[in-house]
């Protein structure tokens, strides 16, 4: 029933930010959460196996080599680890293990994906001293739950990895990080995986793929917009771009229509005219400086305690503890 109620909601969610998008005078654009339905899900599965895609495979490296450090560096005691969008979970297995060796964990991997959730669950159910306690939430809310429920002396490590923070604009991201840091006590922690910038040589390909899977996982939202919202797009009528944004340094996905056109929208209540070579935005990735997520926490009641660089895909961990 609950899942039901809730289903339904996100299908009217998707239908009024679509028809505000693409309704709208100047760039069309649809939130980049709407990419992760679950072919979607499965298809940035397939893009962190990719040899472009090396930002997965760095973010996993540190974890991976400095797991013992990381736990070691948090004050000592009692933990809960709450990870924002834990995906399967397998990334911060390392850390958990590491963590158990120290002392009792609780592990609140926190996910709108139940799919995810049942992966971690079944992924990392057998780890000695970690508890696993799944919360199918939106981040916030979920980091909510945790504090509200933490036990006098247990420590808070709020896990946000992956460079999931590249898709905030830099102000909201800021925000965001001010967010976090009020649900938190001082002496809790923040450990923030983020990409850093580097040659677009580099970068570009990672977001277009020699493959096709990133054109496959940017082209799906229109193929959900079918699925969902019974809309005609035509999917051999828009292709995958992927641009470099140098005044605000992220990648940019978008859809280029190949083609003048409108498209129906029923369930969304609306129409949609695209001029030849008009594009929907439907992604950014912002690229951070080497002190840049160190700085943004400094000025949001955190202090940077460490950073981890990986030295084959410019990518940084940086350790931030709440004031
Ligand atoms: C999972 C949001 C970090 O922005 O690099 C991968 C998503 N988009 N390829 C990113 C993504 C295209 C990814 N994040």
């Amino acid at each position: 029933m609950l899942t039901e109620t809730s289903a339904q909601d996100s299908v009217s969610d998707f239908a009024i930010d679509v028809r505000s998008g693409l309704t709208k005078s100047g760039q069309k654009e649809i939130p980049s959460k709407y990419l992760y339905d679950e072919v979607g899900s499965a298809l940035f599965e397939v893009i962190t196996l990719l040899p472009e895609y090396g930002l997965f495979r760095a973010d996993e490296r540190l974890l991976r080599e400095h797991a013992g450090e990381i736990a070691q560096s948090l004050p000592q005691g009692r933990v809960a680890v709450a990870e924002l969008g834990s995906g399967s979970g397998k990334k911060s297995s390392w850390l958990l293990e590491a963590l158990g060796a120290l002392q009792p964990t609780v592990y609140y991997p926190i996910e709108i994906s139940q799919a995810a959730l049942d992966q971690c669950s079944k992924e990392l159910g057998r780890m000695r001293n970690v508890k696993i306690n799944a919360l199918r939430q939106p981040y916030l809310e979920g980091l909510s739950s945790v504090a509200a429920g933490r036990k006098q002396d247990e420590r808070l490590l709020v896990l946000f990895l992956g460079s999931t923070i590249g898709n905030f604009e830099r102000p909201v991201a800021e925000q965001f990080l001010s967010t976090v840091r009020q649900t938190l006590n001082p002496g809790d922690a923040l450990l923030v995986g983020a990409d850093l910038e580097k040659p677009c040589s580099r970068l570009l390909p990672a977001y277009d793929d020699a493959l096709g899977v990133t054109a496959a996982f940017n082209l799906n939202l229109l193929a959900r917009m079918n699925r969902e919202l019974e809309a005609d797009f035509d999917l051999g009528a828009f292709r995958h771009l992927a641009r470099y944004n140098a005044a605000e340094r992220r990648v940019e996905m978008h859809l280029v229509a190949t083609r003048e056109q409108t498209v129906e929208i029923p369930r969304a209540a609306c129409s949609a005219s695209f001029m030849l070579g008009e594009t929907i935005w439907t992604e950014s990735s912002h690229k951070y400086r080497q002190n840049e997520v160190a700085q943004m926490g400094s000025r949001n009641g955190f202090r940077a305690l460490r950073q981890w660089n990986d030295e084959e895909w410019a990518f940084a961990e940086t350790l931030l503890i709440a004031e």
